[in-house]
């Protein structure tokens, strides 16, 4: 048994966390039964140990309602404070930056080039503004500086390596501007993104999460609608793909097998994609795509939601060694393929969560093949909430807050792509397998 710990002031050091800690594992309710991979986590940060390759999660959004730079300012000062507390040196290798506007890119991009000189992060710039009303916010990952291996490809991909792992990331992919139909978008960034990941030696087959920023989502296109387009190019686009390298996957419910994803709306009228993709040689490594039990696979979807279906999967789970990482798609108020509790915020907030707990639920997991895995709600290391409106921030915090405990969690205003849809919820748990 391994104690664990939430709870501690942003700022607060390593050290106060670790005595914190100590104090905390005596008293039983911080004594849990199964051993974590996520060792440490407040509303900011979580600590993971991934198989050899420790890492840190950061979701940081400014106290203060200054000008941008000051509000920039303070959200590094905050990034810097709770990398300088771990007691090793850490690498910031990936981070998204959410700008209320996009005018501001320019001036964040000068303040991170000064913060992190040469080792500057790939960093992807999202059209969202943070739904607590600041001008910018803050999501990072941060690995061991020596336990990886990190290595740019130009401005938009990254490969880190450790524990026998290699992963790569894509981010900020978007088409050229003179494509303005959501088809033309989708098959120009999608291209791109292939061109990318064959830059830093990976390609789709290897994908197991992408995310579509899409603006306008909900808007007509034709006579027909965006969202329904990029689905359109993105089924023509994989068709011939064998995602998982090709891989035997043991699904016990569908034979789709697609990457974990997220489809959802930002500012403007262009395109933003990003997607992460896993490579080893490990013996003990098991990659499987997740679906829902509630859920109609989107794969599945009546061709009147979209005439070619969304073709993502629920989730994905990579297992390595001990360890698990769950991929949980952006998920919605949809049960079957209905949308649940129209106009009804805190509902679809609960209903969304009800459904990544089926999704995750050790029961699900084993009928994938996955046993004895179990991932639940505290082992989130990072959860992101998009809202439809931001009067919705505080009425969707207070049950996040109960529901996921503490958890960096990145809010954004972004449409979703059915109008009715109030919000829609993301994260990535990381669990032990006993
Ligand atoms: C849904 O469940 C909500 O098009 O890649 C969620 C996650 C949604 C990913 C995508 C869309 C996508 O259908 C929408």
């Amino acid at each position: 048994m391994q104690p664990r710990v939430s709870i501690s002031p942003t700022g607060a050091t390593e050290q106060s966390l670790q005595t914190t800690g100590d104090r905390l594992a005596k008293s039983p309710a911080n004594v849990f039964e199964r051993p974590h991979s996520v060792l440490l986590k407040d509303a900011n940060r979580a600590v993971v140990a991934l198989p050899e390759l420790p890492s840190l999660c950061a979701v940081i959004a400014p106290r203060s309602r200054g000008s941008f730079r000051e509000q920039a300012q303070e959200v590094l000062d905050s990034l810097q404070s709770i990398l300088a507390a771990r007691n090793r040196p850490m690498r910031v290798v990936l981070q998204t930056v959410f700008l209320r506007n996009p005018k501001d890119r320019a001036e964040c991009q000068r303040l991170l080039t000064a913060q992190f000189g040469s080792e500057a992060p790939l960093s992807s710039y999202l059209p969202q503004p943070p739904a607590c009303g600041a001008e910018v916010a803050l999501e990072v990952w941060a690995v061991d500086a020596e336990s990886a291996r990190v290595e740019r490809f130009g401005a938009h991909a990254v490969g880190i390596s450790g524990g026998g792992g290699r992963w790569v990331y894509c981010t900020g992919i978007m088409p050229a501007p003179s494509r303005r139909r959501a088809y033309d978008q989708t098959m120009d960034g999608l291209r791109r993104m292939q061109t990318s990941l064959a830059q830093a030696g990976s390609g789709f087959a290897n994908v197991v999460r992408t995310w579509f920023y899409l603006g306008g989502i909900t808007e007509p296109e034709g006579n027909t609608e965006r969202y329904k387009e990029l689905n359109r190019a993105r089924a023509d686009f994989y068709q011939g793909i064998a995602f998982a390298n090709g891989r035997p996957q043991r699904n016990g419910l569908h034979n789709g097998v697609y990457p974990a994803s997220t489809g959802i709306g930002m500012a403007g009228s262009s395109l933003v994609m990003s997607c992460a993709a896993f490579h080893t040689e490990r013996r003990d490594a098991r990659l499987v795509a997740l679906e829902n039990p509630r859920q109609t696979p989107a794969y599945c979807y009546h061709p009147r939601y979209s005439p070619k279906s969304p073709k993502f999967s629920r989730g994905v789970a990579l297992q390595v060694g001990d360890c698990l990482i769950t991929w949980v798609s952006g998920t919605a108020s949809i049960v079957d393929s209905e949308t649940h509790h129209l106009d009804d915020l805190q509902r679809q907030t609960e209903q969304t969560i009800d459904n990544i707990q089926h999704l995750i639920a050790r029961e699900n997991l084993a009928a994938h093949g996955l046993e004895p895995a179990c991932a639940t709600l505290e082992d989130f290391a990072m959860v992101r909430v998009y809202l439809k409106h931001p009067s919705y921030f505080g009425r969707c915090k207070t049950i996040c807050d109960r529901r996921f405990g503490p958890t960096p969690t990145a809010y954004s205003v972004a449409d979703i792509c059915r109008t009715e849809l109030l919000v829609e919820i993301e994260g990535i748990a990381v669990s032990r397998v006993l």
